[in-house]
Formats: structure tokens, C-alpha cells, sequence
């Protein structure tokens, strides 16, 4: 079943005494004329169905406390907070789609929807939703050590099927980028489907150092396509920045390559009116140093293009 949770209200540090610069993210939440919606997925069936660690239902609201009290430019218009769908019990697809719904109704009002996750499977509902709202021809940038296009198996769609899913819905439509995958976290049998579906991939290994290696890839998707559905998986960090994932990885590629990998996309696409990031759960982050870095790849993702520079 899935059910419409409302928004909590923002808290965090104010510092008045600085000026009415000193702004924070919280700050800015629900602020008259946003042009981002923010919404979360709280759902853990996903990761279950895949056999993983669960704790992704929780993390839509840990991660909002840990953008709270991030430095947002003062000239930033804010954004609404749309609250979160959460899914109890095990129909993935209900929630699914629920979530789709209100991405789609979001997209009325706002010009892009950042998705707080929950596991991949957020990834079908982030894509339903934009497909619902805009028309025009949809690619898919995945910053991922996974190509998350495993084949249902015996309880149906999971975190590790939703761009298969896509596909199934518009194999004409279909225009998919990994960047950041893992060689050795994906089955030659994966990567041969990948190939077959002209996936186009670049490496971990390729991005260790910078963002570079992959403009070709993503101006030429840009290129084609009239809008771009961007979606990050937090498991494609290093496993000692990011532990607080179903599957950690081994090698990863860096936070800042990350970041710039981000900016990538938002500097080419015409548009990127849906983004997500994905698979955090807070229960394997005692420290909360986990939080802190993918809080800072969400508020990037809420800022979007140019406003998020400030190195
Ligand atoms: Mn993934």
C-alpha cells in the first residue's frame, strides 16, 4: 500500500546576527515561486526484492536533516517540499506508482522534481512521473556502479530491474547512460544485455580523476534527446565515503568527480526536469558522515545548474 505522507517542518542554525545572507537550505524551503519541488520515496520493498540491506525507507528524512543546515547563495529562489510516498507492505508497483503521480503533479507547478530515494525502483516512478508530465524524448543519465537492468525475477521488479522496466515500457524510447559502472559488480551476462540495448558506459576506472572521460558520452546524449532524467545512485561513491548503501563498492569514483559528473549534465541537457539520488540508509551510518557528503550531492541536485558553484 502506498500513502501520501506530508512534509515535516524545516529546522536548522540561523545566524541573524550575520546579515540577511546568511542563508541556509531550510531557509528556503517552501519559499513563494520555487522552481524545484523536492520529494521522497520512503521504501525499502525495492532493495528486499534484491536481496540487500534494507534501511532506504529512512532515508528521505535523514537526508533532509542533513541538508537542512547547508549554505544555499542568497539569490536562490528555494523550493517546495512536496513531502514523501511511502510504501508499507509489498506491492512495489502501487507505490510505484503512486509516486509517479505525484512526481507528475509536481512537474505542473515546478520546473524540475529532485527524488529523495529509497532504492533504485525509485527509478520507474522518477521516469513514469517525467514521462507523464513532458513530452519530447527522455535520457537517461545513471551515475551508478550498477546497470540496474537485471531481468524480474520470482517476486517481480526490484532496485536491480527498473531501467530494464523502463525499456519494456519505450524499447523505441530508450537512450540510457551509465557512468561510474563497476566491472566486476556487474555479470557479464548484464553487461552483454547492456551492449545488446546500446547502453552507453563509462567506467569507474575511467573516472577517477575527473569528470572528463565522459563528455563525449554525455554531450552526444544530450545532443539527442530534449530532455534528460538524471538519477545517482549513492553506491557509485567510494565505500569509505559512502558505507551507507545496500552494496558498497569497492572502488567507486570520487565525490568530487561526482559532483562534477553532475554539473556535466546540468551545463549539456536542454533540461533535466527530473532528478534523483538514491539507495541511502541511514542505519548503515553511525557516524553520520555518510549523510553529510551525499547531503551535499542532493543540495547540488536542488540547485541545479550554475547556482550550486561556489568552488
Ligand atoms: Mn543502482
Amino acid at each position: 500500500m502506498a500513502e501520501i505522507l506530508p512534509p515535516e517542518p524545516w529546522t536548522g542554525r540561523s545566524d541573524p546576527e550575520d546579515g540577511p545572507n546568511a542563508l541556509r537550505l531550510h531557509h528556503r524551503a517552501g519559499a513563494d515561486g520555487a522552481r524545484v519541488a523536492l520529494l521522497g520515496f520512503a521504501c525499502d520493498e525495492g532493495v528486499r526484492r534484491n536481496k540487500g540491506r534494507p534501511g532506504a525507507a529512512e532515508g528521505p528524512s535523514a537526508l533532509r536533516a542533513a541538508m537542512a543546515g547547508l549554505a544555499v547563495p542568497a539569490g536562490w529562489p528555494g523550493f517546495a517540499d512536496l513531502g514523501d510516498v511511502g510504501v508499507t507492505g509489498s506491492d512495489l508497483a502501487d507505490g510505484q506508482a503512486a509516486m509517479a503521480r505525484r512526481i507528475a503533479e509536481g512537474l505542473v507547478r515546478h520546473d524540475r522534481a529532485v527524488v529523495l530515494g529509497g532504492g533504485h525502483e525509485t527509478a520507474f516512478a522518477s521516469w513514469g512521473g517525467l514521462r507523464r508530465a513532458r513530452a519530447g524524448r527522455i535520457g537517461i543519465v545513471n551515475i551508478d556502479a550498477h546497470l540496474d537492468i537485471r531481468n524480474p525475477g520470482a517476486e517481480g521488479a526490484s532496485s536491480g530491474t527498473p531501467f530494464a522496466q523502463i525499456r519494456a515500457e519505450d524499447p523505441e524510447g530508450f537512450d540510457y547512460l551509465v557512468l561510474g559502472l563497476s566491472e566486476e559488480a556487474n555479470t557479464q551476462a548484464l553487461r552483454e544485455r547492456a551492449a545488446e540495448w546500446s547502453v552507453g558506459v563509462v567506467a569507474d576506472r575511467a573516472l577517477q580523476s575527473g569528470a572528463e572521460p565522459a563528455r563525449a558520452a554525455v554531450e552526444a546524449l544530450c545532443a539527442r534527446v530534449d530532455q534528460v532524467y538524471l538519477t545517482l545512485d549513492l553506491d557509485v561513491l567510494p565505500h569509505a565515503v559512502m558505507p551507507a548503501v545496500s552494496a558498497p563498492a569497492g572502488r567507486g569514483v570520487p565525490l568530487h568527480v561526482v559532483e562534477a559528473l553532475i554539473d556535466m549534465v546540468f551545463d549539456c541537457a536542454p533540461t533535466v526536469p527530473v532528478a534523483d539520488m538514491v539507495e541511502f540508509s541511514p542505519r548503515l551510518d553511525p557516524s553520520g558522515c555518510a549523510a553529510r557528503s551525499a547531503a551535499l550531492l542532493g543540495r547540488r541536485l536542488l540547485l541545479g545548474r550554475g547556482d550550486s558553484r561556489q568552488d
